[in-house]
């Protein structure tokens, strides 16, 4: 079974990416990110605790997340495969991911890592916070936030997944077709 996770900064294209890999390979995609705007959107328990932290750009706490992915790896027992979009976003997250596929007799296929420079990624979220009506992408000081934040807590997850011979670094930059070649060309690699 395949499992990928798609890693990089806010903005780099991420969900983008994942919509394209999740119909090519017929993987299911569980973002972390949809999930938690779905459970705010619904006042869920979860949902009210996670508003706060992502309405000032903050990471949810790594156990709320690693229970809430844990359900959802139980829901998709018998999927083809899966892509992780938007997790582990800290160390911890990936530590608990290895230790959940261990415990299920699998692991983690590839880690897909996106790059793009800074300025690329604020006028990329600025612009889908025009229509999106998200709170994050809507104020530049939140999406400035975002990405200090993934510089300092996520960035380290690159090196986890280095050390394992697992991380396939991807240029974020260019036409959405082109990168999505590159990243079929790795994902052929580890099917
Ligand atoms: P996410 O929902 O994961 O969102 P993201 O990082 O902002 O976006 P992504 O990289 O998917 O960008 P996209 O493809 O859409 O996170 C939101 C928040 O949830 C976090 O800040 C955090 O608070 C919380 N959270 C989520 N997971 C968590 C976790 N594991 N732990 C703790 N907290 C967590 O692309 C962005 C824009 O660029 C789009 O408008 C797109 O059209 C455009 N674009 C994409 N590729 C392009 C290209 N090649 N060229 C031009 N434009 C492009």
């Amino acid at each position: 079974m395949l499992n990928i996770a798609i890693f990089g900064a806010p903005g780099v294209g991420k969900g983008t990416q994942s919509a394209l890999i999740v119909e090519k390979y017929n993987l299911v995609h569980i973002s972390t990110g949809d999930i938690l705007r779905e459970e705010t959107s619904n006042n869920t328990e979860l949902g009210l605790q996670a508003k706060a932290f992502m309405e000032k750009g903050q990471l949810v706490p790594d156990q709320l997340i690693i229970n809430m992915l844990e359900k959802k790896i139980d829901e998709n027992k018998n999927a083809a495969g899966v892509i992780y979009d938007g997790f582990p976003r800290t160390v911890k997250q990936a530590e608990a991911l290895d230790a959940m596929l261990e415990k299920k007799g699998m692991k983690l296929s590839c880690m897909l890592y996106l790059d793009a420079d800074h300025d690329t990624l604020v006028e990329r979220l600025l612009n889908r916070g025009k229509d999106s009506g998200r709170a994050d992408d809507s104020d530049k000081n939140v999406i400035e936030n975002r990405i200090k934040v993934y510089n300092e807590s996520t960035l380290p997850v690159a090196g986890y997944y280095e050390n394992q011979g697992k991380s396939v670094k991807i240029n974020g930059i260019g036409e959405i077709n082109d990168i999505f070649n590159t990243i079929c060309q790795a994902i052929d690699k580890v099917k």
